[in-house]
């Protein structure tokens, strides 16, 4: 890589600025963190703005190349430092459906229509408004769903085939963002959780996003 090029990262301290950071430290790369926090008017000050005019983070910027979207950021930045391996298993067709089911459930069921619609409407409800109605059928219908994850799904092992992979990083920091919300995980997920918890990249990810 074009030494010019340093790869930047803004944001920290929230789930979804975690996952960046811990891809990272899994790819072994040096970069330069900006770490603005959300509400705390830096992602609404002018300068950011220019950058990312959703003023939200995580947000990359590599040379001239700037993107937003933690699921983006990940999928940009495995390409681009390809040091981590696939198995046969995620470069089949039926491994990359897998992977697409696996994205769309961690982000849609388990991210935007539960847990953020509890982290809105409950923590921050000073902002978006308090829903209890809205904030407890989240809360149901995020355990029905992680009630629907099998054991067959690699969970003794990694989330997506035999390898680990940023399906382990999704999934491991929306358990982690669960948890901060007093959800109770039964114990295959407790397990799963440890595991990757031990993770150098993750420890050394964790102290520089969350200080
Ligand atoms: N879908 C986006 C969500 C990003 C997002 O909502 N970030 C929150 C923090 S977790 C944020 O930037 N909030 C900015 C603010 O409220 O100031 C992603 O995955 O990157």
């Amino acid at each position: 890589m074009n030494p010019s090029e340093i790869i930047q990262v803004w944001g920290a301290g929230t789930t979804r600025t975690m996952r960046v950071h811990w891809l990272l430290h899994e790819l072994d790369v040096p970069y330069e963190t900006f770490p603005i926090m959300p509400r705390s008017g830096e992602t609404r000050e002018k300068s950011y703005l220019a950058l990312n005019p959703k003023g939200k983070i995580p947000l990359l910027v590599h040379g001239q190349f700037v993107l937003s979207e933690s699921l983006a950021i990940l999928r940009y930045l495995r390409n681009k430092i390809p040091v981590l391996p696939h198995d046969s298993y995620q470069l089949s067709d039926e491994g990359k459906a897998r992977y697409d089911e696996w994205i769309s459930f961690i982000l849609m069921e388990l991210d935007a229509t539960s847990l953020y619609v509890i982290r809105r409407h409950k923590d921050l409800h000073e902002i978006y408004g308090e829903a209890p109605v809205a904030v407890n059928a989240a809360l149901e219908y995020f355990e029905l769903m992680l009630a629907s994850i099998g054991d067959e799904t690699g969970l003794n092992n990694y989330a997506w085939g035999y390898i680990f992979s940023e399906v382990d990083i999704l999934l491991t920091v929306t358990l982690d963002w669960a948890r901060f919300s007093g959800i109770e995980l039964q114990d295959k997920f407790l397990r799963y959780l440890d595991r990757m918890h031990s993770r150098e990249a993750y420890r050394a990810a964790y102290k520089k996003n969350y200080g």
